[in-house]
């Protein structure tokens, strides 16, 4: 393996059509794998999120909140076959481009105990990367020695993967711009912010409403996960799926208008 990896996180919003239960973005997953496969970076993982998939599954069972009861069971099977689903449409979308995806279930190899991944089998993951396999992870069910199971987000598990590995940089791709001052799909004098620190993340989760219906905290999860990854000194960008060009340009390390994030 030569280099240290890149991670790209697949935001479940760019991914599928959030106000329609299971229904990928079709066009945006195949252009988003051409990019992928055009920019040829090696090695790299790429994460996705839950979107229409995942989401309103775990929520209808309370997945996230563990297991209270065997009724739950159910949600729970349900909640891990429908990220399945949308993993083999992302999956077999970059194969066709020619990229060698490897779908690895993060519920195969973590187990987690209250808010941590206890286990976690980076020799798998260390391997693959090593003989060339590009794994695609996904935010999964997860089984947790405290409370049963839970729900892990794919920024979560961005956020382990970049403090168990030695990683390069943390690329997240969106359906906004990055991060702004207020929620850009509903206030317009939302403003878009270049660059972050750490200590402006507190900030600006302060600002924010909460407002995302996301089992897993919508941006504001995600900057609060993200803060462990910057503050270990590896380089967050989030920039927006959804415009042509721009994930190619993010991997290749063009110039892209984004969120950069910062230790200092
Ligand atoms: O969309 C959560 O992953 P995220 C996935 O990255 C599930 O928060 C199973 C709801």
């Amino acid at each position: 393996m030569k280099g240290k990896p890149t991670i790209l996180k697949l935001g479940g919003s760019a991914i599928t059509d959030k106000s329609k239960p299971l229904t990928p973005r079709i066009n945006v997953i195949s252009r988003l794998a051409k990019e992928i496969s055009k920019a040829n970076i090696t090695p790299l993982i790429i994460i996705h999120g839950g979107g229409s998939y995942g989401h309103p599954i775990a929520l209808k069972y309370h997945v996230k909140d563990g297991f209270k009861g065997s009724r739950q069971l159910i949600g729970f099977v349900k909640t891990h076959e429908a990220m399945v689903s949308l993993n083999s449409i992302i999956v077999d979308t970059l194969i066709k481009s020619g990229v060698s995806a490897f779908r690895m279930p993060p519920s195969s190899f973590m187990f987690m105990k209250g808010e941590d991944v206890q286990v976690f089998g980076e020799e798998l993951l260390l391997h693959a990367l090593k003989i060339g396999l590009t794994p695609v992870l996904y935010g999964d069910v997860i089984l947790n020695a405290e409370r049963g199971f839970t729900i892990i987000s794919g920024d979560k598990i961005a956020s382990t993967l970049a403090a168990k590995l030695d990683v390069e940089r943390v690329i997240m791709a969106v359906d906004v711009d990055g991060v702004y001052t207020a929620n850009p799909k509903i206030d317009a004098s939302a403003r878009l912010i270049p660059r972050l620190t750490l200590n402006e993340i507190d900030q600006v989760c302060s600002r924010s409403e909460g407002r995302v219906m996301d089992v897993t905290g919508g941006m504001t999860g995600k900057l609060l996960e993200l803060r462990d990854v910057v503050k270990l000194g590896v380089n967050v960008l989030i920039v927006n799926a959804l415009k042509p060009d721009n994930i190619y340009k993010a991997l290749k390390g063009e110039s892209v208008v984004g969120t950069r994030i910062i230790k200092e």
